[in-house]
This record gives C-alpha cells, sequence and structure tokens, in this order.
C-alpha cells in the first residue's frame, strides 16, 4: 500500500518539476537595468511572494521573493504573468452598449450612463433593486470600498462575490465549529506534520507551491505519511502513501467511519474532549460525548465503504494514521468538499476529526483549509463583503455589530439595514426575476463561471437589467453580455493589500501604470461613489487611506491587525493577523497560549477557542446525506469538474500567454477506459454529456486516472464550457453551489 521511497521520489522529481520553478528563473528579459518591485502572484491562494520586474514602463519578468514563505518558488503560471499584462486583448477604453454591438465612450460618457440607472432604479424600486457581484482577486481596498458604498451608502446589502462558489462553506464551518472564520493554522505547520489528510484537494495543481512545501517534508521527515480522498486519480494522490477512491458525495461516511474507529480503538484525547469540546446537532451545541459515539456507531468501517465504494480496510488504516498518538496531523481540503450542497457539514468532518484526537494548534496539527482564490480570505471572508456580513467578523443580522459598524462609518443610527442581502445563486435569481434591476460586476467571469450558466447568461441579457462590468480583457462570457465594459487596471498596475489562506497579509506596490484608459477598480469605485453623491463616505483620495480606516475598522476585534500599518507591510514579506500592535510579531498559530494575543498568558490550557462564548468547538453529528442529484437510469453518470495545473478559471489570463494557450486548454471528457469501451468511444472522439439543465460537447480523452462512472472535464474553456452542465442547487447554509457532482448522460456524438 505504502509507496516505495524509490517510486515516491520519482514522482516527487516529477511533480516538482511540473509545479515549481526555483529560485533563480528569470524570465528571459531581465537584465542590470530591470527595476524589481514587491509584489504578490495575481494567481491563487497560496500567495507566494514576487518582485515584478520592470523596464521601460513595462513589466519583463518576474522572480520569486527568496524571504517570503514560498522561498523564491513560483509555479509555471506566477512565472508567466508578464505575458497578461499587454495581451491583444486588454481591454483600454469604456465601451457602451449599442444593440448587438459596443461603442467606445468617453469615462465620463460610461460612468454617467452607470450613475443614472443605478439612480432610477433606486429611485423607481428601493435600495435591492442594486447589487454587487464582486471578487476574491480584487485588492481588500477595493472590495472595502464596494461594501462600503453598497451597504451604508446605496444602503442595500445586496454585496455578494465569487468567494460564494468557493469558499462560502470552509467559513461557515469554521465559523458553526470554533465561532469565528479563517485558519488558526499556518504554513509552517506542513514543516512539521506527520501525516497530511488531503481530501477533495487536488494540492499538486491548484496550490503547486505548497504542495512543493508537502513533498519536501515527505522527502525530509521520518515516515511522514500522505492520505488523499479524492473520486479521481490526480497528480496529488501520485504521493500519497493510502489514495482513498470513493463515489463522488460519500465522504461524509468515511470521515464519520474514521470518527468511529478513533473512539474503537482508543486513539482519542479524553482530556481535551472534556476541556475545550462540546457536541451538536442541527444549529445546537446542546449533546453530550455519549450521543456522539451512539451516533458514530452506525458508521462502521463497513457500512461507511458499502456506501463509499472503497475498502473497509483503507477507512481503517487513514483513521490509524491520523490518530496514531504523538504523531502530528494536518488536514488540508479545497473544493471538493465545498463545492458540495452538503459542504458545510463536509467542513465540519475534517474539524472533528482534529477535535476528538486533540490534533489541534500543536506545531504540524491542524485543519488547514486552502483558499482559492488570491485575496478570497483578506478582502471578501474577512472584510465582510458577502450579503450576510459586515466587516471583520460582524455580521448583518447582529444589531449591535450594525451598530458598531454605522458608529465606525459615521452614519445615522439605523442606516444599515438587519436583512441579509441575496447570495450569488439567488442574486443571480433576482436579476432573472426582474427584481434586481442593475448590477455591478467586478473581476469576475459569472457568464463562464456560474453552475447552469446557461440560465444565468439569459438572465445577464433579460429585457430591462442594467449590467456593468469591469474587467481587464474583452470579450469574455461575461463582458460580451454587459450593458457597459470598463477598462480595469490589472495587477501590477495597481496598488494593494492582498491576504492569503494562512492569515498572511501583502502589500502589492505599483509597479507600472495602467495602460490606455484602465483605471484601478478603486478609482472606479470611488468615482462612482461620487457621482452617486457619496464623498462623505468615500472620501479616500488613495488606497493607502482606505487601508488606514480598515485598521480602525479591525481594531478590537478577534482580527485585530492594526500593526500592519502600510510601512510594515511594505518592508515586510508577509504578516500574519491577529497583529493587534505595530510591535507584535503576529500569530503564526490562533488559538494557542504564548502565540495568540487574545489568549491570556495565564490561560490553565494551552489552547482557548475564544470563538464561542463557552470556549469550546463544537464536534458536530453531521449524517451521511447524498448529494442533491444522484444517478438513475436516464442520467446514469456522474460529472464533476475542476482545474489543471496550466490554466486560471476561465481563461481570460492564461490564454494569453503563448506557452500555456496550447498546452491543456481545450476542456476534454476524461472517462474510464471501461466506460469508454461501453460507449463506444475512444481518445480524440466527440462525445455530448447531457444533465437535466443543459448539454455541451467536448472530445474525449481515456484515462484511468478517472473513475469507472464519473467523467471529469475542466472548466477553463471558453468554448466548451462544462458549466452548461453543472448543478446550482446549493448547500442551505453557506449557499455555496454543487458544481463538483451532478448526474448526466455521456453519447457519442
Ligand atoms: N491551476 C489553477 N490553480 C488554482 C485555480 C485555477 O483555476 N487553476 N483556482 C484557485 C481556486 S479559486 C480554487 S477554489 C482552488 C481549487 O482547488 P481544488 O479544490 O484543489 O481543485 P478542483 O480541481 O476544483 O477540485 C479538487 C478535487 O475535488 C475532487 N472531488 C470531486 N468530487 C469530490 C467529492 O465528492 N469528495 C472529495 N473529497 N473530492 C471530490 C476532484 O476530483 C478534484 O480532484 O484552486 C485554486 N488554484
Ligand atoms: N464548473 C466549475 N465552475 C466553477 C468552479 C468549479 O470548480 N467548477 N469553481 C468556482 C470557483 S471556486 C471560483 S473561485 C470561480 C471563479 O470564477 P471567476 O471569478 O468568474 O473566474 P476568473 O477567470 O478568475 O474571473 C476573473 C475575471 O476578472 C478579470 N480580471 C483580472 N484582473 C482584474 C482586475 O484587476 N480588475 C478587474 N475588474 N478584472 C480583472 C479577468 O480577466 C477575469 O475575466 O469559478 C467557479 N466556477
Ligand atoms: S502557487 Fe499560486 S500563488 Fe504561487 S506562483 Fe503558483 S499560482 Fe502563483
Ligand atoms: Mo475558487
Amino acid at each position: 500500500m505504502s509507496v516505495s521511497r524509490r517510486d515516491f521520489l520519482k514522482t516527487a522529481a516529477a511533480a516538482s518539476a511540473l509545479s515549481a520553478l526555483g529560485v533563480a528563473a528569470k524570465a528571459r528579459a531581465a537584465d542590470a537595468d530591470t527595476r524589481w518591485v514587491k509584489s504578490v502572484c495575481r494567481y491563487c491562494g497560496t500567495g507566494c511572494g514576487l518582485y515584478v520586474g520592470v523596464q521601460g514602463g513595462k513589466v519583463v519578468a518576474v522572480q520569486g521573493d527568496k524571504d517570503d514563505h514560498n522561498a523564491g518558488f513560483l509555479c509555471l503560471k506566477g512565472f508567466l504573468l508578464p505575458q497578461i499584462m499587454s495581451a491583444p486583448d486588454r481591454h483600454l477604453h469604456p465601451l457602451v452598449r449599442k444593440g448587438d454591438g459596443f461603442q467606445r465612450a468617453s469615462w465620463d460618457e460610461a460612468m454617467g450612463l452607470v450613475t443614472s440607472k443605478f439612480k432610477e432604479a433606486m429611485q423607481k424600486f428601493g435600495p435591492d433593486a442594486v447589487g454587487f457581484y464582486g471578487s476574491g482577486q480584487g485588492l481588500t481596498e477595493e472590495s472595502y470600498v464596494a461594501n462600503k458604498l453598497f451597504k451604508a451608502g446605496l444602503r442595500t446589502n445586496n454585496v455578494d462575490g465569487n468567494p460564494r462558489l468557493c469558499m462560502a462553506s470552509a467559513t461557515a464551518g469554521y465559523v458553526s465549529t470554533y465561532g469565528k472564520d479563517e485558519p488558526m493554522g499556518c504554513y509552517e505547520d506542513i514543516d512539521h506534520a506527520d501525516v497530511f489528510l488531503i481530501v477533495g484537494s487536488n494540492t499538486a495543481e491548484a496550490h503547486p507551491i505548497l504542495f512543493r512545501r508537502i513533498v519536501r517534508r515527505k522527502e525530509t521527515g521520518r515516515n511522514v505519511k500522505v492520505i488523499v480522498l479524492d473520486p479521481r486519480r490526480t497528480p496529488t494522490s501520485r504521493i500519497a502513501d493510502l489514495h482513498l477512491a470513493f463515489t463522488p458525495g460519500t465522504d461524509l461516511a468515511i470521515m464519520n467511519a474514521m470518527a468511529n474507529v478513533l473512539f474503537a480503538e482508543g486513539l482519542v484525547d479524553d482530556a481535551f474532549l472534556r476541556d475545550h469540546v462540546a457536541f451538536g446537532e442541527g444549529q445546537e451545541a446542546n449533546k453530550t460525548r455519549a450521543a456522539y459515539e451512539t451516533f458514530l456507531a452506525d458508521y462502521t468501517p463497513r457500512k461507511a465503504a458499502a456506501i463509499a465504494g472503497c475498502h473497509a480496510e483503507d477507512i481503517v488504516t487513514a483513521a490509524r494514521w491520523f490518530g496514531e498518538k504523538g504523531r502530528a496531523a494536518m488536514s488540508m481540503w479545497t473544493m471538493g468538499l465545498n463545492q458540495r450542497t452538503k459542504g458545510v457539514w463536509a467542513n465540519n468532518l475534517v474539524h472533528n476529526l482534529h477535535l476528538v484526537t486533540g490534533k489541534i494548534g500543536l506545531p504540524g496539527s491542524t485543519p488547514l483549509s486552502l483558499t482559492g482564490q488570491p485575496n478570497a480570505c483578506g478582502g471578501v471572508r474577512d472584510g465582510g463583503a458577502l450579503s450576510h456580513l459586515l466587516p471583520y467578523g460582524r455580521l448583518v443580522a447582529n444589531d449591535k455589530h450594525r451598530a458598531e459598524m454605522e458608529k465606525l462609518w459615521s452614519v445615522p443610527a439605523g442606516t444599515l439595514s438587519p436583512k441579509p442581502g441575496l447570495a450569488t445563486i439567488d442574486l443571480f435569481r433576482a436579476l432573472e426575476e426582474g427584481k434586481l434591476k442593475c448590477m455591478f460586476v467586478m473581476c469576475t467571469n459569472p457568464g463562464q463561471s456560474l453552475p447552469n450558466v446557461d440560465r444565468y447568461r439569459k438572465a445577464l441579457r433579460r429585457e430591462g437589467a442594467f449590467v456593468v462590468v469591469s474587467e481587464a480583457f474583452h470579450p469574455t462570457r461575461t463582458s460580451e453580455l454587459a450593458d457597459v465594459v470598463l477598462p480595469a487596471a490589472l495587477w501590477a498596475e495597481k496598488e494593494g493589500v492582498y491576504g492569503c489562506t494562512e492569515r498572511r497579509y501583502q502589500l502589492l506596490d505599483r509597479a507600472v501604470s495602467p495602460q490606455g484608459e484602465a483605471r484601478p477598480d478603486f478609482d472606479i469605485l470611488c468615482d462612482l461613489a461620487r457621482r452617486l453623491g457619496h464623498e462623505k463616505l468615500v472620501p479616500f483620495k488613495t488606497p493607502e487611506d482606505a487601508w488606514s480606516e480598515i485598521l480602525q475598522v479591525a481594531k478590537g476585534t478577534p482580527y485585530d491587525f492594526s500593526g500592519m500599518t502600510r510601512e510594515r507591510l511594505r518592508e515586510s514579506h508577509g504578516l500574519l493577523w491577529p497583529m493587534p500592535t505595530v510591535g507584535h510579531p503576529g500569530t503564526k498559530r490562533r488559538y494557542v497560549r504564548g502565540e495568540d494575543p487574545f489568549v491570556p498568558a495565564d490561560h490553565p490550557q494551552r489552547v482557548k477557542f475564544y470563538g464561542r462564548p463557552d470556549g469550546r468547538a463544537v464536534v458536530w453529528l453531521r449524517p451521511n446525506k447524498p448529494p442533491e442529484e444522484v444517478t438513475d437510469a436516464d442520467y446514469p453518470m456522474v460529472f464533476t469538474t475542476g482545474r489543471v495545473i496550466e490554466h486560471w478559471h476561465t481563461g481570460t489570463m492564461t490564454r494569453n500567454c503563448q506557452e500555456l494557450r496550447h498546452t491543456n486548454a481545450e476542456a476534454l471528457a476524461e472517462i474510464h477506459p471501461q466506460d469508454a469501451a461501453r460507449l463506444g468511444v475512444q481518445t480524440g472522439d466527440l462525445v455530448q454529456i447531457t444533465s437535466r439543465r443543459g448539454a455541451e460537447k467536448f472530445r474525449t480523452k481515456v484515462t484511468d486516472t478517472a473513475r469507472v462512472g464519473l467523467v471529469f472535464v475542466q472548466m477553463h474553456d471558453d468554448q466548451r464550457m462544462c458549466n452548461r452542465i453543472t448543478n446550482d442547487a446549493v448547500d442551505p447554509v453557506s449557499r455555496q453551489p454543487e458544481f463538483k457532482i451532478c448526474a448526466v448522460k455521456v453519447e457519442k456524438a
């Protein structure tokens, strides 16, 4: 079962070569005249520090920052960032729709039109007739201004964004288990872990530089084990000592069965359970440990294996490795858990494993949810730019929190609406129904990335709907549907803060001027605020002005990063909150005495889960439940979607790199040889995949990385769009859609 040392070294070398380019790697164009500006990678939530090389006012190169967590390494996408800056489809002038086409307009004309449409809609139909749809790729200052303008200025909570498609279940998982969002651990824990539980994460392709760090730990540590829970064989599972493959959507049974084994074999930490844990069901933390053990009795490894289509012995092995006393266990997960109608429950079940074993808050022992986008944590989750949130852990529905924000924002009491706004899918459904009249879309491409996308593409073009898109490229699958397309400055052309997976905040300095007439999203939002009469609410001249206010808004909250002044951010290579004073070193491990400033130095125990009033984290009794759509005679196969290493989401950026454009850019239907034989298709043949919602054609790739009965298609292709097929059913708590599972039929086309 365990990979031999020789095999491991071979696959590890291959994986590293694919994923990580070394410190010496610099783009060709760099030379002695190159000026280097400190920044952060534009792409994933790993948040690699880098330097942008500038010559003659142009970005010509990047190189990894040796002093940042990535130790100078970058993956291919990061390394090729310079190429996207002056791509032929860079969007450089405002455009306004004229019939089926667009006409060039001045900024004043375009913004004038936006202002009058928004004003008219609000006057006629009230504040909830408008909405903002943002992104975990915007800068913190941008998300902050949008959130403040719409919630406190326009007085609607219809502010949401693509983190709803991405991290909402992780957020709700952390909040329900610990009372507050965001991981307690850090990247450094990777260097101390003895066992990794990687569940629903293809780390090798989606977080390559973190994967490199896991590989290094496995190479250098003693008897380090990697367990991968993924229905497919992936580049990540190649380094696994145990790859547990199963029917998609059944891992809740597997994780409950792992907990069952931990209790049965005496691998739980009784003192930790007594001192730090509460038990709960539904929404209430009012159960006992005995009730939990009774609940688990139903999840024997044998029963779970029958549900999941895996081997019972593998579940037992996974539990034993995870639970072995004295060894540090670290879990990592991403969309395989979050993009599910039971996504929050799946998150709770990962936390349960750490809580029952007490493997939490120790070096190498932590549940670390990997964040997708570079600033989903910092800008949107922390900053509260979702429809139910206010900045830094505050809630729209909480009277005290609204009153606090009204005071901080100097607006009259009662300004903020107590009614949570619409979450992503509901927001687009309101557009479809004609209840939402105007939508501002910034730094995201919903016309390609939403599930059941044709439905929402129609909504975006609905008669009477007015859609503004701020975009760095045009046309995209969203901008082609818009009424106004504003040219956005891109990455190195603007300044602001990104916050990545491990609560690490970093400053991206502006390296070059925006091209054409492009403007930073920050400037666009401040201009919109002025035109809508909210210049007092949004008086900022620079992102730095907004940052000063953000420090005040975060002060005194569990996020407190008052010590992260612009100067400190500029000098540092990333700072981890909480960091309540300028002299504070930052916090690697939250909730831990001696590390977290909010745990008193004389606290009698090593951890304090202060996010909840009783200071306990909750072990939730979460039963196994099937996905929203299961296979049947008409739709006999499971359809799942995800990423490949070379491309980023809707491809607008990575398709603009020569080296990436022709690499893995076409979405293929990955089908197991047995299914291919049954369907009579071979690699290269065209198949049509149909769900209850829609259909798309793909060329086939016959591969045994697929599971029998499962089709995988990547999400990056703007021509063959997998989202015509995917399911827009959402988790009832997190409102995150089930991109990962739906039922389809596959036919030779
Ligand atoms: N190259 C690249 N990297 C990226 C991105 C990108 O676009 N390109 N995007 C970034 C973003 S925003 C995100 S959110 C992350 C996503 O990062 P990941 O979540 O790691 O990537 P995905 O490919 O979406 O899905 C991960 C795995 O979930 C598995 N899966 C499917 N169904 C199930 C299930 O029922 N249970 C379990 N346990 N697993 C299941 C799939 O087989 C797949 O291998 O990547 C980030 N990094
Ligand atoms: N089938 C399927 N669909 C999925 C997923 C999946 O796993 N499967 N994953 C979901 C997840 S996790 C995510 S995060 C979403 C991502 O979905 P999107 O956010 O829609 O995808 P991106 O391609 O990242 O879109 C970012 C857009 O912003 C533009 N842009 C780049 N920089 C700037 C800037 O500075 N300012 C402005 N204004 N624009 C800029 C880019 O050109 C691009 O069009 O997709 C979701 N959709
Ligand atoms: S791992 Fe992520 S952040 Fe790091 S270079 Fe690659 S895409 Fe950029
Ligand atoms: Mo994401």
